[in-house]
């Protein structure tokens, strides 16, 4: 078999999705996300002018060969774009793999290692009650996994709590917008909210929460320390990790179980995280780190060092992504949870798919490939738009992390 034709699709179903199809000679093809949230142009610019033409004409069936060649042979590697570029290759190849030997993508990956792929769900509100409220809402719709997160008094907006009736993190139209931030505050607030959360909802559920690479380690560490009662599942993000030592500190302070890796592209960020078991749970997304083949290998190397995966799967990450952590989630020995907060009826109207939720589970479904499809022509409804992540800014100006 053979690569025939490539081209990116662009398309904003009520936010922005970049989408690599992939066809062949003998009639199959497959898809590959490719978004990047807030620099879409740029992966689709680097697909079409210096991925495609390289792949024309290629084995569908090389995945191995393939992602070594658009990761060496880039000789500049690494980085947001390029492994993005690489996973959405990847990814469509491995849905081509499936189609054409009529079997989901997880039988290529292993097989099934369990019966379903547990998730989280994202819990919001403006007080402590009406998180609570947020988390038996989702209780009540099966889940057995929650993140909680709440608006801190004193600060106008806060990561994680929608502004009105809008989803949060809307990647708002316009320039960035700009939050303002205290960690003193949120140090003040988020213990309280944990500790009235639990005693509403028992220890039937799984709670997390994501710090969204806030703290210091320091800081991090007297959270963790002061949310231990709470047993949480996981703290996400609790420090920016360009500095994987920071994670030393945070470890020698708290039995609070860590998560980090969703702004993470290849296993050297994760590296140091995992040989050294400072972390519980590797976040790494399939679309963002180089796709399945590579994320399949950081899986590998982290199961020796007791740490599972926790894959991101936010609704800025496409249908297509989201079917690909599902056949992974039930593959890989050390699953730990998989991230859901479901798309918006016209992004699953343009990406029609056959993975499903029932009962705190998800589900990738049988159907040959990754079982999920786009629409192209109901994607032409929906142009581009151009579209920013918010920046954050301390109370007295100073920037910092988002
Ligand atoms: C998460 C993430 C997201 C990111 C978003 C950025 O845990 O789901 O932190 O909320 O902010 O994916 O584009
Ligand atoms: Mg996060």
């Amino acid at each position: 078999m053979k690569i025939t034709r490539a081209w990116v699709n662009i398309c904003s179903p009520g936010r922005n999705f970049v989408t690599l199809k992939v066809e062949t000679d003998e009639g199959f093809y497959g898809l590959g996300d490719a978004t990047l949230n807030g620099r879409e142009m740029a992966v689709a610019s680097y697909l079409t002018e210096h991925v495609v033409p390289c792949i024309i004409g290629r084995d569908p069936f090389q995945t191995e060969d393939i992602w070594q060649y658009l990761y060496r042979g880039a000789y500049w590697r690494r980085g947001p774009v390029t492994m993005a570029a690489i996973a959405a290759v990847d990814v469509a190849l491995w849905d081509i793999k499936g189609k054409a030997l009529q079997t989901p993508v997880y039988n290529l990956l292993g097989g099934k290692s369990r019966e379903g792929v547990l998730v989280y769900a994202h819990a919001h509100g403006n007080s402590t009650e009406e998180v609570i409220a947020d988390v038996q809402k989702h209780m009540e719709m099966g889940y057995l996994a929650v993140r909680a997160q709440s608006a801190i008094p004193g600060l106008d907006s806060t990561y994680g709590v929608p502004k009105k009736a809008q989803p949060y993190e809307p990647a708002e139209r316009g320039l960035p917008s700009e939050s303002r931030w205290s960690s003193e505050l949120y140090l003040r607030h988020t213990p309280r909210l944990f500790e009235k959360l639990r005693a509403a909802i028992g220890e039937d559920v799984h709670l997390l929460h994501d710090v969204h690479h806030r703290l210091t380690p320091i800081e991090a560490a007297r959270l963790g320390k002061e949310l231990e009662p709470f047993h949480l599942f996981w703290m996400e993000d609790p420090v920016p990790a360009e500095l994987q030592e920071g994670f030393k500190i945070i470890r020698e302070h708290t039995t609070t179980p860590v998560a980090t890796g969703e702004v993470f592209h290849s296993i050297w960020d994760a590296h140091d995280l995992i040989r050294n078991q400072w972390i519980d749970y590797i976040r790494m997304s399939v679309v963002h780190s180089g796709g399945l083949t590579h994320l399949k290998k950081v899986a590998d190397f982290a199961s020796l060092y007791h740490v599972r995966t926790g894959c991101h799967g936010a609704t800025d990450l496409s249908p297509v992504t989201m079917a690909a952590a599902l056949h992974f989630g039930i593959a890989v020995h050390n699953f730990g949870i998989q991230e859901h907060m479901p798309h918006s009826a016209e992004t699953n109207a343009v990406f029609p798919h056959a993975y499903s939720f029932k009962a705190g589970y998800m589900y990738p479904g049988d159907a040959p490939g990754l079982g999920v499809d786009l629409d192209e022509s109901l994607a032409k409804k929906y142009p581009y738009q151009r579209a920013y992540l918010p920046i954050n800014r301390r109370l007295d100006g100073t920037l910092t992390d988002w």
